[in-house]
């Protein structure tokens, strides 16, 4: 299903043709939630944060951290707009509470 119902149905049976009505099912942008790397955050703070505000499983956590940790930045999640935006203020806003540099950021999935 990769037609996402944007071009017109045209039914040619009868004598005049009818242009049938097609559901405008356009997705939505989506956004990639990433952390940067930084010389100063603790692994056990990064690990137990993505696990916390992403969901994912202590292994999981732990690799998307070590990736970050060796590649500069890694994605976390991959959400809508809003969502996006929320989850990474919430965790640069935890971060900074618990005094640790660790930045969130979002970026587009067409880059
Ligand atoms: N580089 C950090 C350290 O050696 C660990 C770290 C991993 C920090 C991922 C931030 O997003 C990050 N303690």
């Amino acid at each position: 299903m990769n037609d996402n119902n944007q071009s017109p149905h045209w039914n040619h049976d009868d004598d005049a043709a009818i242009q049938e009505a097609t559901p405008k099912l356009k997705r939505p942008p989506m956004y990639r939630v990433v952390l940067l790397n930084d010389d100063y955050t603790p692994m056990e703070f990064v690990v137990e944060l993505i696990e916390k505000f992403f969901h994912h499983s202590r292994d999981k956590a732990a690799q998307i951290m070590l990736k970050i940790h060796t590649e500069g930045k890694g994605v976390c999640g991959v959400y809508t707009g809003d969502a996006a935006e929320t989850k990474a203020t919430l965790v640069n806003q935890y971060s900074q509470d618990h005094q640790h540099p660790l930045h969130c950021q979002s970026e587009p999935c067409n880059e």
